[in-house]
């Protein structure tokens, strides 16, 4: 093959009629042919702009048919892919388009008069593209192209994408992924979900993420199936359009979402034949209310952004609620010591660590942080804290790595702690993740004044500039010292067992 990841989805070797999107309720619908040729005249465009085989595209734009053309494009003429969450502010954005190295970001023109500092800056080109995909001078270079792309030679383990993911030490760090990471994980979850042309996945996720991307639309291009394309999660729209699904993959507040709207019920679900979750843990709770009123069982799955998909319940056989389900087909897993990297017993606690095709190739630029966490075996430390019980269900049981999960959405407490601890009248802060009824989990932050006033509407304004919405705390507490234990570390157990009960 040329290029293993452009020829398995997107060569048009396929029924080229079929439609890739459609909308049963608008009635809008288009074929992987249109599809195919309009990413292509991208590819083209995206070369007469300089871009070579092997240099990084960042893109933030809003979800929308020209923002998956641009990543076939980028596949097609062997650009990494980097796509960065729409939430981002231009704080944020000027480190990632410097740590990639960038040679081309692509945003929404209504952020480019602030995006133009930044690609100045990285020395970087800047296109734009607008929310819905239908105007900005990407559109405008791809109407101006009179050349054509032919499918950039590649090879299984060159690199096809970029994403950033947060750290424990606050400095975001690029996971370098390979055409093979992507392929392997599709072609198995494709097979294990017994996805087929037939198939009609109802979208909502965001696309720069590895669910909504990697997970979500590979799996749907490797099976030549259709798409509903939801710019975002809104009850309403996904209540009309369930009935003409047969698929949704969503992380937990989806289906808490739906659960808590009396309209969602059986005969909206009839046609489906499978619900995914993932991205956080879905609460056993959740499973059988959702079985109860549907009588489907979600099927549970487990991943993170190095490593695509590693587990996954079964699809025929028992779907345990509060496990993640088994080892995918050729990913290895084992459960290891925290601190000496020694295998547990059968059945403990320990870390989870994960060897195969999926895995990951490093961090970009970052050969220490590699080391770290990609032993010279193959297998890679998740930070993940789970058991394997006998028949080889997963369960995680916690995490070894000071992170929250928020709605699906990572949030690194360092990071936070770095701006509050920044703020005129703070002390210090501690950062903590507590239970939320919608997002499952969110961040709280607890400060230690300097003064008796501290001015906490200008700390809110501060982390407004600096960070995106969705890691901002939802609330800020005031203490007069942080607990700690004999060794001087924050006790955070302290701090998330006293605020446990402020969002639920
Ligand atoms: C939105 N907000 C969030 C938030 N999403 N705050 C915390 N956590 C989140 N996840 C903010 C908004 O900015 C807004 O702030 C307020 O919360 C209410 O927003 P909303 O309108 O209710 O949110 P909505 O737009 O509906 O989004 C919620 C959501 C979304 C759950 C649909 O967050 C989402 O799509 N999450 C999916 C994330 C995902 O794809 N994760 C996969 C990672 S890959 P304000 O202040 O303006 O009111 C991975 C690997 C794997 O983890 O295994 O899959
Ligand atoms: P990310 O770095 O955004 O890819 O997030 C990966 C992390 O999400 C994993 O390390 C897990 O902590 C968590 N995660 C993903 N899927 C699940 C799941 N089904 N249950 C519990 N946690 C999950």
């Amino acid at each position: 093959m040329k290029n293993p990841l452009y020829d398995t989805l997107f060569a048009p070797h396929r029924d080229e009629n079929k439609a890739f999107i459609h909308d049963p309720i608008t009635g809008y619908s288009l074929s992987y042919k249109d599809f195919i040729a309009n990413s292509s005249k991208m590819a083209a465009a995206l070369q007469e702009a300089g871009l070579k085989p092997g240099d990084c595209l960042a893109t933030q734009v809003g979800k929308s048919v020209a923002s998956l053309n641009l990543y076939a494009a980028c596949i097609q003429a062997g650009v990494v892919y980097l796509p960065l969450n729409t939430g981002y502010t231009a704080n944020e954005l000027d480190y990632f388009v410097g740590d990639s190295e960038a040679k081309l970001l692509v945003a929404d023109p209504e952020k480019s008069a602030e995006l133009n500092n930044v690609t100045t800056k990285h020395g970087a080109q800047l296109l734009t593209l607008s929310s819905d995909g239908t105007h900005g001078t990407l559109i405008d270079a791809v109407s101006a192209c009179t050349s054509s792309c032919e499918p950039v030679e590649r090879n299984a383990d060159d690199l096809a994408a970029f994403l950033y993911t947060s750290g424990t030490t606050g400095r975001s760090k690029g996971a370098m992924l390979t055409q093979n990471n992507l392929l392997s994980n599709s072609e198995t979850l494709v097979s294990l979900w017994q996805f087929s042309p037939n198939d009609i996945l109802l979208h909502a996720l965001p696309v720069f993420h590895t669910h909504g991307l990697f997970v979500a639309l590979n799996v749907i291009l490797r099976a030549q199936a259709s798409l509903i394309l939801e710019s975002g999660f809104n009850v309403d729209r996904m209540l009309e359009r369930l009935p003409h699904a047969t698929t949704l993959m969503g992380v937990p507040t989806f289906y808490t979402r739906l659960l808590s709207d009396e309209r969602f019920n059986k005969t909206l679900t009839k046609n489906m034949r499978l619900f995914v979750s993932g991205s956080a843990p879905l609460l056993a709770e959740t499973h059988r209310e959702f079985e109860a009123r549907t009588g489907h069982r979600i099927l549970e799955r487990y991943g993170m952004t190095e490593t695509n998909m590693n587990t996954s319940n079964p699809y025929h056989g028992d779907r345990r609620a509060g496990t993640v389900g088994m080892a995918l087909p050729g990913v290895e897993l084992k459960v290891t010591d925290v601190q000496t990297g020694e295998l547990v017993p059968n059945g403990e606690i320990g870390v989870l660590e994960v060897r195969g095709p999926n895995v990951f190739k490093g961090y970009w630029n970052m050969p220490e942080k590699t080391a770290e966490e990609l032993r010279d075996n193959g297998f890679f430390i998740t930070g993940d804290l789970a058991t394997i019980d006998e028949d080889g269900y997963v369960t995680i049981v916690g995490r070894n790595k000071d992170l929250i999960i928020s709605g699906g959405y990572n949030i690194y407490p360092k990071e936070i702690e770095d701006v509050l601890n920044d703020q005129p009248g703070v002390l210090e802060s501690a950062v903590i993740g507590v239970p939320h009824k919608d997002f499952g989990e969110t961040a709280v932050g607890v400060l230690v004044a300097t003064e008796s006033r501290i001015d906490l509407d200008a700390i809110q304004s501060a982390i407004e500039e600096k960070l995106a919405r969705f890691k901002h705390p939802k609330k800020l507490v005031v203490v007069n010292e942080l607990p700690r234990n004999t060794m001087g570390k924050v006790q955070k157990n302290v701090l998330r067992d006293e605020y446990r009960h402020l969002f639920t």
